[in-house]
This record gives structure tokens, sequence and C-alpha cells, in this order.
């Protein structure tokens, strides 16, 4: 497509305190070891790479006094960091591709760009919800609840990051995935009819349908889309380097399709790919594996 973006800024955010366990800060590093500039190099895309934001080495923190959210005070920071960042990205005309670290760096990310689309749809490609709250997280580990963030849902400090409102609606936001949602979480997708595409439904129809409901979703009535993927969305066959690996999951051939017909969709506007942990992998495997799907969403062709 001609008039696609050929500008891509990445930017890396070595966040492993949403997780609360370390390795997945190495995720950005591991990515472009794989590789990742070189092969959108390759298909004629200007990669400006402006590297890692700073993500301060935390000492073993309790959660913040008056809640259960852990190290809540720097993920704060480090959000409203890469939310300047990704709105300057987006503002300059090119797209932003941020490199985790763990999922709680989609809070800044979606803060930034919905800044620049009256409506942003949204696919969170994952096995989880990533729709607690303090009420509702089993773990106190803000990487489990971006999605709910992005809703306008949780802790002020983290929902005032940005506009202050919320960064999307919960009509134009898609799971596709879905195999561990906590109890809490359903409550909070049925009540706000969010479309969860589970690994039943996956199984059921086909990725190639799914994917075209999904879209249908996310794009209706939006300016543009952001694809969240989650690393922990493949099986761990695929994808072993992740910190919560789960059974039953999107195989590569089925994550490369999705990728594929996002690309030939043309509506992605910006993109994250996270949890990657060098230190649970096989070989880079799993920073590979995002490789391969970031170069498909970027328009890679087999043939
Ligand atoms: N739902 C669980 C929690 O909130 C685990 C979710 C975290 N894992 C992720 N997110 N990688 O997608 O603690
Ligand atoms: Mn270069
Ligand atoms: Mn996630
Ligand atoms: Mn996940």
């Amino acid at each position: 497509n001609p008039n696609r973006n050929r500008n891509v800024t990445v930017l890396g955010v070595p966040m492993d305190l949403g997780a609360d366990r370390r390795g997945v800060d190495m995720g950005p590093s591991a990515i472009r070891c794989a590789g990742l500039e070189r092969r959108l190099e390759a298909l004629g895309y200007q990669v400006a790479d402006e590297g890692d934001l700073l993500v301060r080495r935390a000492k073993p923190q309790p959660a913040a006094p008056e809640t259960n959210l852990k190290y809540l005070y720097e993920i704060v920071r480090v959000n409203q960091e890469l939310c300047e960042r990704v709105s300057g990205v987006a503002a300059s005309g090119r797209f932003p591709l941020v490199i985790g670290g763990d999922h709680s760096i989609a809070i800044g990310t979606l803060a930034g760009v919905s800044r620049h689309y009256g409506s942003l749809g949204v696919i969170w490609y994952d096995t989880h919800g990533d729709v607690n709250t303090a009420e509702t997280s089993p773990s106190g580990n803000i990487h489990g609840m971006p999605l709910a963030v992005a809703l306008g849902c949780g802790h002020p400090l983290l929902t005032s990051i940005g506009s202050g409102k919320a960064a999307i609606l919960p009509e134009n936001v898609v799971i596709v995935g879905a195999r561990s949602i906590d109890p809490g979480e359903k409550l909070f997708l049925k009540e706000r009819g969010i479309r969860v595409f589970t690994m039943q439904e996956i199984d059921r129809l086909g990725m190639a349908a799914v994917m075209e409901q999904a879209l249908a979703i996310a794009a209706k009535d939006t300016d543009g889309v952001h694809l969240s993927v989650d690393l922990d969305a493949l099986d761990p066959s695929f994808a072993p380097g992740v910190g919560t690996p789960v059974a039953g999951g999107i195989s590569f051939r089925e994550s490369r399709l999705a990728m594929e017909l996002l690309s030939e969709a043309d509506v992605v506007v910006s993109a994250e790919f996270v949890e990657v942990n060098p230190t649970l992998d096989v070989r880079n495997s799993t920073a590979k594996v995002a490789v391969e799907l970031i170069s498909s969403l970027f328009g890679e062709r087999i043939y």
C-alpha cells in the first residue's frame, strides 16, 4: 500500500516492575538482537530506534501504602514519560512501535497514542484480560491492569496519565486469545460488553474469521487501531520466554496469519510487543517470534 506510513520509531521500555519478576526488562534488547531494525529496513521502512526509556531499578518495594499495587510510583513515572514520547512520535507522523517490557507499559502507550485520534480501536492479543483493578487483582501486579486503566478504571495516579480521561471506549476494544481471565475481570468485561475472542472461538471459527470479526469491531467508527501483542497469547511451545505461560495457546502460524490480516486491513496506527522474558527463553526464540510477527504486521510476504 503506497499510503502506508513508512516511518517507524522504535521505543524500548525495559520495565519489569509491573510483573514483579526480573528478566522481562531484557525484552527490548532481545527483540533488537533478533533483528528488528534490519527486518523492517528490508521491508522498505525508515526506522528510527530511539533506544530505551530509563526504568529505575526499584529495590523490592512493598505495595503503595494505601493500595496493593506493587511499584506504583515508578510505574506511573515511566508511563507518564512513555505517554509523552509516544505522543511526540505520533505528532511527527511516524508509527510508534513500543517494545517491552511488561504489559503495564500499555498504559503510557495508549495514553500517548489516543491523544491523536478522536476514537481509537484496540486489539488486545493476550492470554489474559488485563482488566484487573486494585479491588480484583489476585497479585497486585500492574501488568494485569493496563486495559482497565486505558478504559478509565483503576488507581487515579494511573488513570490520570495523559489527558486524564479514558484513552479508549469499551465498544472499540477486542481481546483475542483469552484463556485466563480472573473472576473480577469476567464481571468487568461483561458489564461493559467487551468482545472477548477466547481460544475456543479461535478453535471453532479459525483465526481468519476471528480476525475479520475483531477488525470489524476495532475499526468500526474509529480513526485507527492500536495493536497490543502480549507474547503469552502464543502457546508456550512457540513462545516459552514469558513470565506467565498458559497452555492451550495460539500457534505461530495462526499468529502470523493474524498479523498478515492486520497488515492487509491497513488500519493499525501503533503497536506494542510485550512480555518477552529472555531469562525464561530458549535461544531467544520468543524474541525471534516477536520479530517475525512484527515483520508480518508491517507487510512481509512469503511470496
Ligand atoms: N490476571 C493475573 C493478574 O492480574 C495475571 C495476569 C498477568 N500476566 C500477564 N498479563 N502477562 O497479560 O495478576
Ligand atoms: Mn538502520
Ligand atoms: Mn498482558
Ligand atoms: Mn498475558
